[in-house]
């Protein structure tokens, strides 16, 4: 019998499945374009949809990187999710010289904002618009000190959902975070600071959760589920998983690729028995370009479902057959 793949799969139960990838690895490595196109319905720019990517220079916008993937994207039927507007992460340097009053931290923002949502407009169906805003270093979990709240305060966070909702208003609009999965603290704050955005009428529309996590620590399938549902009951909002990547030791002790099937396989059959999660993407295409290496000093790897060498892993598998047993 042949084998479906994961696209197919997904495809036919009205799931979007993917990959953050960058454009380099889909032109200059034709095994790993190959697994992307076969496997994944969709995809997210893993940096070149960034600040520092978009505009190096003030006022200065590079387009040709981010609109090639789209070219991509495109011809190849997948969707693609925007990443990211506002993060205190990849900012250019001009734009961390000096500190920046209020007017002109608008002014850049806004710019920034419009400019990049218009130039994409109609191409991109999810945007993330605000990115890891919540200080999880700090005691009470308050909003991070970053460059915009210092210059603008706390109203920086509505003022974007207004600005990219004004730009495109057919995209649908997240704030994106990660260690939301599990854990009340955080995630707990995080609704709290949605409800506030809702309270003032910031156009948002979703929770992204990023779900960067190891198998001891990852939630069971009925409380993640209960965690996607009280998104839908107590926000009103839709969920994403929007950078899954499942580490392991980088030694890869016995049992470990089976316990990452599992994690991925509950993740899954909890998003889809949500009926409000019809967004799955994995955080890169292959092992071979995983940020966790660089990122854990080598300690932690094997995050995704194929392996260094393009191999599909158990993950891989338990997601095709949780699909298949699903797919009716
Ligand atoms: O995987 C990305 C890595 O290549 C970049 O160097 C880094 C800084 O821009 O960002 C990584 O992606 C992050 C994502 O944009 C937001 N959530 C956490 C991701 C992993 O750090």
């Amino acid at each position: 019998m042949k084998h479906e793949s994961l696209r197919d799969l997904a495809t036919r139960r009205g799931l979007w499945i993917g990959c953050a990838v960058e454009p380099a690895q889909l032109h200059d490595d034709p095994a790993c374009r190959e697994i992307v196109t076969r496997e994944f319905n969709c995809i997210t720019a893993e940096n070149c949809m960034k600040f520092d990517a978009l505009q190096p220079e003030r006022g200065v916008f590079t387009f040709d990187v981010a609109d090639r993937l789209l070219d991509f994207a495109a011809e190849h039927g997948m969707a693609v999710r925007g990443h990211t507007l506002v993060w205190h992460n990849a900012l250019p340097a001009w734009l961390k010289e000096r500190p920046l009053g209020r007017a002109e931290a608008l002014d850049l923002l806004q710019q920034h904002i419009e400019t990049v949502v218009t130039h994409f407009k109609g191409r991109l169906p999810w945007w993330d618009v605000v990115n890891e805003v919540i200080d999880d270093g700090f005691p009470g979990y308050r909003l991070k000190h970053n460059l915009w709240y210092r210059a603008i305060g706390e109203d920086y966070l509505e003022l974007a959902f207004r600005w990219a909702h004004a730009a495109d208003p057919a995209s649908l609009l997240f704030y994106n975070d990660y260690d939301l999965q599990s854990g009340e603290q955080k995630f707990g704050r995080t609704l709290e600071m949605i409800r506030m955005l809702q309270a003032r009428h910031a156009p948002l529309h979703g929770l992204g959760f990023q779900f960067h996590t190891m198998p001891p620590d990852a939630p069971s399938q009925e409380a993640f589920l209960a965690r996607l549902q009280r998104v839908r009951d107590d926000l009103g909002l839709v969920a994403h998983l929007t950078e899954i990547d499942i580490n392991l030791s980088a030694a890869l002790d016995p049992g470990e690729l089976e316990q990452q099937a599992e994690v991925y396989r509950s993740i899954l059959a909890a998003a889809m028995a949500s009926g409000n999660c019809p967004v799955f993407i994995t955080w890169g295409v292959c092992d071979k370009y995983t940020w966790v290496r660089r990122f854990t000093e080598g300690r932690r790897d094997h995050p995704l479902l194929f392996d260094k060498n393009y191999q599909a892993k158990p993950a891989y598998y338990a997601l095709c057959d949780l699909l298949r047993s699903q797919a009716g």
